[in-house]
């Protein structure tokens, strides 16, 4: 006699799974929880909700059995060496994420990379289909996973669809020189609701759809053009993080305490800067450091008076963009160390580590400025970790505006990270404004991040799944209301029959071949 398998009513699907594997002494496999910010979301929406999470595992080879962790449904998906290579570190870390954040280094396009993305998609997209409870919610994360929507729209009709970018959608001009392009607007077209950090996040993706698909767009929607009369709205719902809870860990004695040591160690500075980011190059530590040395040069600051400490999180080191940025970062941290410091008393403490999460909470707490300088960031939730440890309204922030958390923290000390003079008074006004102003400030940008914090954002993001139509209410004029046909893949970068809407430019043509 067979029993009916278990099936979920949510499935996160997720490059990588909540969990990271741990082996004992024995050589016994052990899943610990990974501290992430999703994580902490999921975990109290899945309270409500019975769920299952899809990802992969982190090592090569062929995917463990599914397992419990936590009351979660966990089902692993495999990548073998190769597909580490080409899918991940390949396509998704080095073609999707430099176009996806302008540029800033070259993208490289290999058609064995796409064929490899092409064939993980699917890959996840079936585990999904096979842990998916009749017309169930499935929320994909990311651009690991942009042609899942539709791939699992194939397998399962039945069920709802979401996906969420954490990165930024790039303007159509960075977005057409992909050659896989319509390929990717069509994977996500199989959503029923697409969420962004930004709203300009979510219009670039809509007029993505105009003019590389030639599909009908009206506000936040687009119209398929396949027959089935789907809307598919793009809106932006930007993740937070859970505040609560790393309040209550910046407020636990042993963590304050903490706080006091590191600075103690680092001889009582009078301003301690701070940054903390992985080692990337959309983060900005290179124009930071620029900016800190200039100033250390020009004897507006200096050590033992004021110090940064600089925590670089390792991060994708087998993609050479990356190799490139540590050594430069590094050499950088050695000419201002070897010019500017002094004995006892470097100008930079340079850490590449990552560290538990009460240390980061307790160097957050530490820190009277906190550097955060992207030069292109779909969030940053360092910006907002920040201002939640600082429960006793002291520290400042500095935040590019090039983050999506200015647009709900501008009221810090704002900065453009590309104008290193502008950065430099910027750092100088984040040490010499009053206490009482920077109090203030603080204040505000606290009661922005407790108010919207991550269950919000998962609440918010669920609510919107579930409104999403699946289809328009009938037209009365009769079915001759349908939406254009798309032009073929190939088509160059075009506006569509009607024209662009919302009185934006029309955008040159330009061909793209692989
Ligand atoms: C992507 C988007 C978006 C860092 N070092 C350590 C550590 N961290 C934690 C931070 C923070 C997280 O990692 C980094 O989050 P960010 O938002 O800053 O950046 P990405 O990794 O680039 O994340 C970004 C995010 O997705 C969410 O949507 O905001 O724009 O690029 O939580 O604190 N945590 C611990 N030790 C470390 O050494 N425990």
């Amino acid at each position: 006699m067979t029993s009916a398998r278990k099936t979920f009513d949510l499935v996160v699907v997720a490059n990588r799974l909540p969990v990271d594997k741990q082996l004992d002494e024995d050589g016994n496999v052990d899943w610990q929880r990974s501290p992430g910010g999703l994580v902490t979301a999921m975990e109290s929406v899945m309270r409500a909700n019975p769920g299952a999470w899809v990802g992969w595992s982190g090592d090569a080879g062929e995917a463990p059995a599914p397992f419990y962790e936590d009351g979660m449904h966990l089902r692993p998906v495999g990548l073998n060496a190769e597909e580490i290579r080409d899918f991940y570190e390949g396509f998704s870390n080095d073609t999707l994420w430099p176009i996806y954040h302008d540029v800033i280094v070259p993208a490289s396009f290999h058609r064995e990379w796409w064929a490899a993305y092409e064939r993980v998609n699917r890959r996840f997209a079936e585990a999904v289909a096979v842990e998916a409870a009749p017309g169930a919610r499935v929320w994909v994360q990311d651009y690991q996973l942009q042609l899942v929507p539709a791939l699992v729209r194939e397998l399962r009709p039945d069920v709802r669809i979401g996906w969420f970018n954490h990165i930024p959608w790039p303007p159509v001009e960075l977005f057409a020189q992909l050659p896989w392009r319509a390929r990717i607007l069509e994977g996500l077209l199989g959503a029923d609701f697409l969420g962004f950090q930004r709203q300009s996040d979510a219009r670039n993706f809509v007029r993505a759809c105009r003019q590389l698909l030639g599909l009908k767009t009206k506000g936040d929607r687009v119209a398929l053009a396949d027959g089935s009369g789907r809307r598919i709205r793009a809106a932006a719902i930007p993740i937070s993080i859970d505040y609560m809870g790393l309040e209550a860990l910046a407020k636990r004695p042993d963590v304050m305490e903490r706080a006091k040591e590191i600075r103690e160690s680092l001889g009582d500075p009078k301003v301690l800067m701070l940054g903390v980011d992985r080692l990337d190059y959309t983060k900005g530590i290179r124009h930071r450091l620029k900016a800190y040395e200039e100033l250390l040069h020009e004897r507006h600051i200096g050590p033992p008076d004021v110090t940064l400490v600089q925590v670089a999180t390792p991060s994708r080191e087998r993609v050479e963009a990356y190799r490139y940025l540590r050594e430069e970062v590094e050499q950088t941290v050695g000419r201002i160390n070897g010019e500017l410091g002094q004995i006892g008393a470097p100008a930079v403490h340079y850490l590449h580590h990552s560290y538990p999460r009460e240390e980061m909470a307790a160097l957050f707490q530490a820190a009277d400025v906190m550097l955060v300088t992207p030069l292109r960031d779909g969030m940053n939730l360092v910006a907002k970790e920040y201002v939640t440890c600082r429960h006793d309204l002291g520290g400042a922030l500095v935040l590019s505006e090039f983050t999506g958390a200015w647009h709900e923290l501008h009221q810090a000390f704002t900065c453009n990270p590309h104008d290193i003079e502008g950065l430099k008074q910027t750092m100088l006004r984040a040490i010499s404004t009053p206490t009482r102003d920077k109090q203030r400030i603080m204040r505000a940008l606290r009661r922005r991040v407790a108010d919207h914090d991550v269950q919000r954002w998962a609440r918010r993001y669920l609510a919107a799944l579930d409104a999403a139509p699946d289809l328009p209410a009938p037209d009365p004029r009769g079915p001759s209301a349908a939406a254009p046909v798309a032009p073929p893949e190939s088509a160059p970068l075009a506006p569509n029959a009607t024209g662009p809407a919302d009185g934006e430019p029309v955008t040159a043509s330009t061909s793209v071949s692989e």
